[in-house]
């Protein structure tokens, strides 16, 4: 079986369990602690240099790191349900999507950066947020537009798609981060109509073993 080290809260790590469980791929969960600094302890180091989950392990002990490369490797094993369109222009087109949540928004509020401009630039929790809402604000605002330009289910197709994998995460983000959701009416719709599959609410934080229960 696969064994999938990520934390519950981690949106990378959540789209790789949206992925296996979209896939239905059986797998380990190994919770690596973000808050107590278990990320940059040797043996998660040994995982992933980065310092960084989700890491995901092959049966074989093979080691993946970065959500999208996992989650291509898992679309080219597994083939069905595809995570990507055949057609060339539009899986350019999802993928496209899929790295404006995933390259450009997310890492903006990475936990480090984050714990960087608290300590570094004097920033509180006031501050902290500010700067997280403000890029995912301006990140949401050009996909709400591109969404805007389709009619499909899902951002640009009938099943949930790569894109869908980055966007159920980033909105759970959002709405840590205070964002005010009703401004994005289609990617709210989007992200509704995913949490309602039985995939997404498995894959979702406080379904994981190590949620932390308010
Ligand atoms: N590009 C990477 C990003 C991974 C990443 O940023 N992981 C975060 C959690 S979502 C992390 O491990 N942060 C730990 C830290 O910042 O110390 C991916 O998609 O896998």
């Amino acid at each position: 079986m696969m064994t999938l080290y990520g934390y519950w809260r981690s949106s990378a790590s959540y789209r790789v369990r949206i992925g296996l469980a979209l896939k239905g791929i059986a797998v380990s969960h190994v919770p690596v602690n973000l808050r107590d600094g278990s990320q940059k302890q040797a043996d998660h180091l040994a995982r992933n240099p980065q310092g960084y989950v989700p890491v995901l392990e092959l049966a074989d002990g093979t080691q993946l790191t970065q959500s999208l490369a996992i989650l291509d490797y898992l679309d080219g094993v597994y083939r069905e349900p595809a995570l990507l369109p055949k057609e060339a222009v539009l899986r350019a087109r999802v993928k496209a999507a899929a790295l404006m949540i995933a390259a450009d928004i997310s890492p903006i509020q990475n936990l480090s950066v984050l714990k960087f401009i608290r300590a570094e630039h004097g920033q509180e929790d006031a501050g902290v947020t500010q700067w997280a809402a403000h890029w995912i604000v301006q990140g949401f605002e050009a996909l709400e537009a591109l969404a805007e330009t389709s009619d499909t289910d899902y951002l640009l197709t009938d099943t949930p798609s790569l894109f869908e994998c980055c966007l159920v995460p980033q909105v759970y983000n959002a709405r840590r981060f205070g964002v005010d959701m009703a401004t994005f009416s289609r990617l709210s719709e989007i992200d509704a109509r995913c949490r309602a599959l039985p995939a997404f609410q498995k894959a979702a934080p406080e379904n994981q073993a190590d949620a932390i229960k308010a």
